[in-house]
């Protein structure tokens, strides 16, 4: 039996062929190619305040996009370099999210989503990485299937594990970085600025964060967090 895994989805308005504008959820495609590669069938999850019963999923991907998370999520009011806001998208990944760590539903959040994992079990956020004191700017100028800094993986990490490795190189494409971590939550691997570019919850089966796009990545340390989070989503055979 193949896992099911969720995506959840992005939105955006568009125009059809006479200019009209209308509204569409969307999604990078490299996530279900991922999903899929890893043996997993993608299923995209649109916000559409239907109510999703991830229990009936094997697995949830929390993806990223371009916009923040709701700085109300960990208490603060907006600061000037807050990025937009996605209200009806963070909600509803927001509730995925709990429901997932509550079910103990096999979890990985990829660059925003590993934002508001951290959120959503307490942590906060820098709003932007430039109030964090000397921090590197995280987003790269080549393309993202490129890798363009280094992270170092704590070694007793679940991430190390799975990788096989305490160090490789990542994409970057954020503005947004973790200030505190949430309750249980650890550091599974940071830039060399200190940035903390990985998370994960040690009391979950699986409850991994990355700050980058392992999905972007073609190498085989890349490959294997997306193989590993599709293997922990396996339904158990002979149930
Ligand atoms: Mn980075």
């Amino acid at each position: 039996m193949n896992p099911l895994i969720g995506i959840s989805c992005d939105s955006d308005t568009t125009v059809d062929k006479r200019n009209i504008p209308y509204d569409r959820f969307v999604s990078p495609r490299a996530y279900a190619d991922a999903i899929a590669l890893a043996g997993g069938i993608p299923v995209l999850l649109p916000h559409t305040f239907a109510l999703i019963d991830v229990v009936r999923l094997d697995g949830l991907l929390i993806t990223g996009g371009n916009f923040d998370i709701p700085p109300s999520y960990y208490g603060e009011e907006p600061r000037p370099l807050l990025g937009q806001v996605n209200e009806e998208r963070s909600y509803f990944e927001k509730a995925l999210c709990l429901a997932a760590l509550e079910g103990d539903i096999p979890l990985l959040g990829v660059c925003g989503g590993m934002q508001l994992l951290n959120v959503v079990v307490g942590g906060t956020l820098y709003q932007d990485l430039s109030y964090r004191p000397q921090t590197d700017i995280h987003e790269q100028p080549q393309a993202r299937t490129l890798p363009h800094h280094e992270v170092s993986i704590a070694p007793n990490s679940k991430l190390a594990c799975v990788c096989d490795t305490t160090g490789m190189r990542v994409n970057s494409t954020h503005h947004q970085i973790i200030h505190n971590l949430g309750m249980h939550v650890s550091a599974a691997a940071t830039a060399l600025d200190g940035v903390i570019e990985a998370i994960e919850l040690p009391g979950h089966t699986f409850a991994i964060g990355v700050q980058w796009h392992p999905e972007l990545l073609d190498s085989p340390q890349q490959h294997a967090i997306y193989r590993a989070f599709v293997k922990a989503a396996q339904p158990s055979s002979g149930e």
